[in-house]
Formats: structure tokens, C-alpha cells, sequence
């Protein structure tokens, strides 16, 4: 087959599968024209039998790559070498053992062609289920899943993130460097990719019928450290927690600085006064330098304007928010005041983003939708 022609690249990673492959292909091509896709199977398996049914393959039908990983190991980085290999201007992920149903394949094509930029098979859309997952192993997904959408902006609004299933087209992942940890390559994708359309598809996750499951307690681990990279590569992503730890050392500055003028006899308005504006200043200091490093424009007094105006606000709010909910003792006056802080710390945070040190970049509006619903995030 000429590499030109080929569409579509589907790119399975495969660990000890034995026959699954073989019947994936034969699934495959029920629903896929011929001549219009190629199958990579990115293999690390250890079982010389599952070795011998992929070269098999390999030799009956044209379409079918095998690349063999002798010394790597890992469903992330297998995807990412199929990724590397891959000749189709548009690129599908899916298991060998059948739990996603190449049925589908057709509809996520389409969907390509009508202009989205990643089609996700979603088992929690209106229409499908995950019904395949032993209640332990749900419960875990959801965690994963809600842990996920919480971390990361960018995951906030896709049902299924954590899928091993989905369709892109090439420019999404174009001069784009992946390095995921673990098997959750689509978050990897979906963080660090650079699309606009996603359109979430309903199916049935069916029970993994044939051969051992590979999912162990490890891959739950290294879900949360490629979280953590995640966060830590992106200054969009990382910028909330930033500020919530800048936020956290400003009141160890402000008690510091006060206990020092306390000792110095200084009176106690002017002792809480002075240690809260010098709070205040080393917080703009490491908001400039490290939160909003990359959105930093325009002459730095200014900024600093700005970010004073913004928290003498954001005290105004808080001490409102107090009095309001400790009035007449409605709530223990100590909740109220945190309650004030929360109310207070979010307005600083949104009102810093967009007014203080408002971004220079391009930002993207990400619009998903599903089959009969459609969200806008950014
Ligand atoms: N190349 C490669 N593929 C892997 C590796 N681990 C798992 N896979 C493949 O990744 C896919 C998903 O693995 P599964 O064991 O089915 O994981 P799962 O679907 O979350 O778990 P089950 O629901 O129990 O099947 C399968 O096609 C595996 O063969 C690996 O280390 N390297
Ligand atoms: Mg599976």
C-alpha cells in the first residue's frame, strides 16, 4: 500500500495480547474501507507467542506495522513511538483487547472530516456506559477522572479524559514535544496539544474479554506524577497553585514582621498595619516573578497599582462576607472569616489574571461539544 493514500493511522499499543490483535483487525475491517488506514501495533510484550501472532499479522495483511520495544516499557511512550511512525494526516488511539469497539471508528472519521480537531468516545455522555469496569475499578476511574478535571483546566470540561481511545488529526500534536508518565496519554494530549474542536462520542466500554488486564496499582501513581508534570510545564495550569503557595507565604511574612514589631513596641495598629503592607509587597514580588512571569507587561509600578487596588478590594469583600454571615451570630465568626478569605482570595486571584497582569498571548477558546450538547470553556 502507498503511504500517501493512507488517512487514517491507528495506533495500538499491545502488551502480552496473544490473539486479541488479530481480532481487532478483523473488526477493523468490517468497519474501515480498505486501503484507507494503517494499523501500528507498538509491541513491549515479554510472551514470544503474542511476538508470533503480530508478525503473523504483519505478513497477511499489508496495512499492519509492528514496531517491537525490546528495552522500553509503558502504554504512554508506546503511543508516543507510534505516534513518531504514524503516516496518516489523521491518527486514532485504541486498545488490542477489544473494549473499544471499532464501530465507531467510522463516526470519529466523519467527525474529522466536519472540522473537529479531537474526537473522544465518551462512556459518560448521554448514551454511553462504562459498563465493562468491576465497581472497584470505577470507583477508581471516577476518582481519577474528578482528581484529573480538579488539576487541570484544560481537562475540566471532557467527560472521559482519561480514555485510551480517541481520534486527532496530526496538526493537534504537530512540533508539540509528549512526554507522558504512565498510560494516560490523553491527557498529555489534551494538555499540551493545541486544538480547538472536540467532539465526544457515546459508547459501551464492553469487559475485556480475552488475555490478563495490565492496570495496576502503580499506573494509579504514576496517573498522579504526570499530573504533577502537567502542572508543573504549563504556566496556565500551574499559576493557581503558584498563588495559592504565594498567598500561604504572605501570612507567614505578615506574622513574622509582626511579631518583630510587636517586640520592637511598636503600637498594635501600626505593628498590623506595616506587617500586612510588607505582606503584601513580597506577595506582588513573587506574583510578578514567579505566578505571572510569563504575563508580565508594561512598567512594574503599574502592576503594583493594580495588585494593591485589587486587594484593598479584595479586604473590602472579605470584611463584607464576615460581617454578613457573623451578623448576629448567624455562623461561628471563625468559619465566617475563612469564608471571607475564600470569597477574597478567589476575586484576587481572577481580578490579577485579567486586570494586573493581564496576558499579552493568544488565548484559545476550547469548544466541546457532545452528540446534542455543546460547552464553551476556555
Ligand atoms: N506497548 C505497551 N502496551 C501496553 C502496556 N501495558 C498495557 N498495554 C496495552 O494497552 C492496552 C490497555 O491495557 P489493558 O490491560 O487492557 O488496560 P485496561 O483496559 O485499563 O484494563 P482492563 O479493563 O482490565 O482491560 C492494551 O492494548 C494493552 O495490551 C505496555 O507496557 N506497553
Ligand atoms: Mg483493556
Amino acid at each position: 500500500m502507498e503511504v500517501s493514500q493512507v488517512t487514517l493511522s491507528i495506533i495500538v499499543p499491545t502488551y502480552n495480547e496473544l490473539d486479541n490483535p488479530k481480532r481487532l483487525i478483523n473488526e477493523i475491517m468490517r468497519y474501515l474501507p480498505d486501503g484507507t488506514f494503517e494499523v501500528i501495533f507498538v509491541d513491549d510484550s515479554s510472551d514470544e507467542r503474542s511476538i508470533e501472532w503480530l508478525n503473523a499479522l504483519c505478513k497477511t495483511y499489508p496495512f499492519v506495522r509492528l514496531f517491537h520495544r525490546v528495552q522500553e516499557r509503558g502504554l504512554g511512550s508506546a503511543v508516543v513511538r507510534g505516534l513518531e511512525l504514524a503516516c496518516g494526516e489523521w491518527i486514532a488511539v485504541m486498545d488490542a483487547d477489544l473494549q473499544h469497539p471499532a464501530s465507531v471508528l467510522p463516526e470519529m472519521m466523519r467527525a474529522l472530516s466536519a472540522g473537529y480537531d479531537v474526537v473522544i468516545p465518551s462512556r459518560f455522555v448521554p448514551g454511553g456506559s462504562d459498563g465493562g469496569l468491576s465497581l472497584p475499578r470505577k470507583w477508581i476511574s471516577f476518582t481519577a477522572r474528578l482528581i484529573g478535571r480538579l488539576a487541570l483546566k484544560r481537562l475540566r470540561k471532557v467527560s472521559d479524559p482519561t480514555s485510551g481511545f480517541f481520534m486527532m488529526k496530526r496538526a493537534v500534536i504537530e512540533g508539540v514535544a509528549l512526554r507522558p508518565v504512565g498510560w494516560k496519554i490523553l491527557i498529555e494530549i489534551l494538555a499540551r496539544g493545541s486544538y480547538t474542536l472536540i467532539l465526544e462520542i457515546p459508547y459501551t466500554f464492553e469487559a475485556r474479554a480475552f488475555c490478563e488486564s495490565k492496570m495496576s496499582l502503580y499506573e494509579q501513581w504514576n496517573y498522579l506524577r504526570h499530573l504533577g508534570r502537567l502542572i508543573l510545564d504549563s504556566p496556565e495550569e500551574r499559576r493557581v497553585y503558584l498563588f495559592a503557595l504565594v498567598g500561604a507565604s504572605g501570612v507567614f511574612v505578615n506574622e513574622l514582621f509582626y511579631d518583630v514589631l510587636i517586640h520592637l513596641q511598636v503600637a498594635l495598629w501600626i505593628a498590623g498595619m506595616l506587617s500586612g503592607f510588607i505582606a503584601m509587597v513580597t506577595n506582588f514580588v513573587l506574583n510578578d516573578r514567579l505566578t505571572w512571569v510569563d504575563a508580565r507587561a508594561g512598567q512594574a509600578h503599574r502592576r503594583f497599582l493594580k495588585y494593591v487596588i485589587t486587594s484593598l478590594i479584595g479586604i473590602a469583600i472579605s470584611t463584607v462576607v464576615l460581617s454578613f454571615l457573623a451578623y448576629g451570630e448567624r455562623v461561628n465568626s471563625l468559619y465566617a472569616n475563612g469564608a471571607g478569605i475564600a470569597v477574597a482570595t478567589v476575586w484576587n486571584f481572577y481580578i490579577n489574571n485579567f486586570w494586573t497582569w493581564r496576558k499579552k498571548h493568544r488565548v484559545v477558546d476550547i469548544v466541546i461539544s457532545s452528540v446534542g450538547t455543546s460547552t464553551e470553556i476556555r
